[in-house]
């Protein structure tokens, strides 16, 4: 099977809710990190907006280097308690898109999406959905790379920012990576570049002049991940954590919207199974069930049901998201986007017991 990779990072994160918080301040240097003090303050940029960086600055600038630069900016302390909600609902929507999902920061994450596309135009499609997605119900803009691997899928999501898609077929990895310099290989920085630097090596293209052996013979044996990245041979796996989770989630976007109810119920029902397997396979039950509808105007709608004790039952899932679906058969408007939610959740190696208390109660 075809492996299917996304990256998603989000564009100046902090600097954006920011920006979305006060519109205002939207097209101007925006700055977020320590108090600048009229370029006497202590301290560092977090990040700041494509419009500031035109001036130079960048995150982990000195704040007073910044303010010599751009003393007409605007300067904003850092809200991490604000952010840190914000990342929670994005990363909320961008694992309701995956087949597997690891995050790896506040503000980036991997998709394996695998399973859901079968060929690169349609992992592109679904790159514009989950931007639009996430533009549409949070105020703030991504940037997503897809590839066969994760170092790759990387690599192009940093391509096109702010705002890009970039998508590359394992047969285009060679032409799209030669122009890069090698700093731009995960894992090649200010110290490990040394080697390749005393060698003439700049771009990645001059790397692949160098079969495995004479590069891990010149360069050392992390060349050998570097060798395997720029051949497109990273396998490393899109880890899924569980861990602290709150809920989980998964929504379909129909190609052409639709009013057939069998098409709607079967997509509920499939949507379902694959949830369930997630949540039996993590010893997971949940006590809230909801139901996300978006109609072909982009209204969109949420119905929630909360049971008394926590389960972890296929079969009765089902029939409460088709209740809460039938509510909405009525409105006799398309349907573009269909999600289903699980939250509320009790982690116990006992779920079959919690189950077989239902059976023994009843
Ligand atoms: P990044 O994704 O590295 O940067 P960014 O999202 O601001 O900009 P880009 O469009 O280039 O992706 O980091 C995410 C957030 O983490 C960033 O908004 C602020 C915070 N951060 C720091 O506080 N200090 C740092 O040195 C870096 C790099 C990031
Ligand atoms: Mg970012």
């Amino acid at each position: 099977m075809p492996r299917f990779v996304l990256h998603a990072d989000l564009d100046c994160f902090f600097a954006s809710v920011e920006m979305r918080d006060n519109p205002e301040l939207k097209g101007k240097p925006v700055i977020i990190g320590a108090d600048p003090k009229g370029g006497e303050g202590r301290g560092v940029i977090s990040t700041c907006s494509y419009e500031a960086r035109e001036y130079g600055l960048h995150s982990a600038m000195p704040i007073s280097k910044a303010y010599k630069l751009c003393p007409h900016g605007i300067y904003l302390r850092v809200d991490g308690k604000k952010y840190s909600k914000v990342s929670d609902e994005v990363m909320e929507i961008l694992e309701s898109f995956a087949d597997k999902f690891q995050k790896v920061s506040v503000d980036e994450a991997y998709l394996d999406v695998s399973e859901s596309c079968i060929n690169f135009d349609e992992v592109k499609q679904l790159a514009y959905t989950i931007k639009e997605e996430i533009k549409r119900c949070l105020g703030i803009t991504c940037s997503i790379g897809g590839s066969n691997s994760k170092s790759i899928a990387k690599i192009a999501s940093d391509q096109n920012k702010p705002d890009g898609i970039c998508i590359v077929k394992p047969n285009d990895i060679k032409e799209f990576l030669s122009p890069m310099k090698i700093t731009r290989i995960p894992g090649i920085g200010k110290k490990t570049k040394n080697p390749y630097y005393k060698q003439g090596i700049r771009n990645i293209g001059d790397l692949y002049d160098f079969p495995l052996y004479k590069m891990m013979n010149l360069f050392g044996k992390h060349s050998k991940w570097v060798w395997k990245v720029i051949n497109g041979l990273d396998k490393r796996k899109v880890k899924e954590g569980h861990k602290g989770r709150k809920s989980i989630s998964k929504e379909r976007t129909f190609y052409k919207d639709t009013n057939n109810q069998q098409q709607i119920v079967s997509t509920i029902e499939k949507l379902n199974i694959i949830l369930h397997k997630k949540l039996i396979q993590k010893n997971i039950a949940y006590r809230t069930i909801t139901l996300k509808i978006r109609f072909e105007n982009f209204r969109t709608y949420t119905r929630s049901y909360s049971l008394d004790y926590p389960i972890c039952d296929q079969n009765k899932a089902l029939e409460i998201i088709v209740d809460l679906y039938e509510e909405f058969s009525k409105m006799f408007k398309k349907v573009r986007l269909i999600g289903v939610k699980f939250s509320n959740f009790e982690r116990t190696p006992k779920i079959l017991q919690t189950n077989l208390m239902m059976f023994v109660n009843c």
